[in-house]
């Protein structure tokens, strides 16, 4: 296993940590294929029933290392469209389809790919000093890892643009008030409340999250109608669940529900 991604797993939580604090956690191939590897266990591994994600040191991830980009290093002009494919689209799609919850705690700075891969994550919790910074006009690039997508869609145009067209640092307190994070919180308090967070999702229902995560992304690209279908074909399957059946026995008797994720 790579250590670029650190990963532990307590309590049906698997934590993974962006581990290349040198470089701010940003991108080169082996921590591409490692945070991969993590997401597709937390499919597999039915012991997995939430995931925590976060970097080290005083980062959270500056998106892909340029120091692999150097022009200056001679040769034909990279394929950014093969490495997005190759790289960034496969886990971006990986975290969307988990149908358990992934959230991300945002330790420091987030800028490129980094901050778009935090949008991506379920809920998203960040370090009051921590800034998400969509970098890419700094260096001739557009925004990648859905971060078009995500911005336009929660933020509105106007400031999509702005973001995307200044690369202007977005403090994690405004990010919260905006609606692109869930919140922002002490710096020395984000780890436990992330973890206390993503340990109270494992311990619930998985299925029935699980659904819920289905649902609200469909919501993107539905009608109403077409919702009102998706929710009905959920709920049914919610409600054949052994969860389900739990959760309102423990209602009924007055007792906390002891959920087993299925
Ligand atoms: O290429 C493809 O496959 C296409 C996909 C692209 C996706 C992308 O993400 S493109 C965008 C790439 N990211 C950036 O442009 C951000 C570059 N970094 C920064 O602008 C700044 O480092 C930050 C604003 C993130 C943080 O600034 P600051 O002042 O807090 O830290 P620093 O001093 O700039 O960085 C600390 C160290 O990390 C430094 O190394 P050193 O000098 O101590 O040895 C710096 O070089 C290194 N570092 C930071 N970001 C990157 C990096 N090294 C390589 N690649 C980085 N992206």
């Amino acid at each position: 296993m790579s250590d670029t991604v650190l990963q532990s797993l307590n309590a049906g939580v698997l934590q993974l940590t962006l581990n290349r604090p040198d470089k701010l956690n940003s991108f080169n191939e082996e921590m591409h294929l490692a945070l991969r590897a993590g997401i597709q266990r937390a499919h597999d591994d039915a012991e997995v029933r939430a995931v925590l994600l976060t970097g080290s040191g005083r980062g959270f991830c500056a998106g892909q290392d340029l120091g692999d980009r150097d022009p200056r290093k001679g040769g034909p002009a990279p394929d950014l469209g093969h490495t997005l494919d190759t790289f960034y689209n496969p886990t971006l799609r990986l975290i969307r389809a988990l149908e358990k919850p992934v959230v991300c705690a945002v330790n420091g700075v987030a800028a490129g790919a980094g901050a778009n891969i935090a949008f991506a994550c379920d809920i998203v919790l960040a370090a009051r000093s921590a800034k998400f910074i969509q970098a890419f006009a700094k260096i001739g690039l557009v925004p990648d890892a859905g971060g078009t997508w995500n911005l336009a869609r929660i933020l509105g145009e106007p400031r999509a643009k702005a973001l995307a067209l200044t690369a202007e640092p977005l403090p994690a307190e405004k990010a919260a008030d905006w609606g692109l994070i869930w919140k922002a919180v002490e710096d020395a308090d984000l780890l436990a409340e992330a973890t206390a967070l993503a340990s109270s999702l494992a311990a619930g229902p998985t299925l029935g999250l699980g659904l819920t995560k289905r649902l609200i992304q469909a919501a993107a690209t539905t009608s109403l109608d077409e919702q009102l279908d998706l929710e009905r074909d959920c709920q049914r399957t919610a409600g054949r669940s052994a969860d389900y059946a739990e959760g309102v026995t423990a209602f009924l008797e007055k007792r906390k529900p002891e959920f087993r994720g299925q």
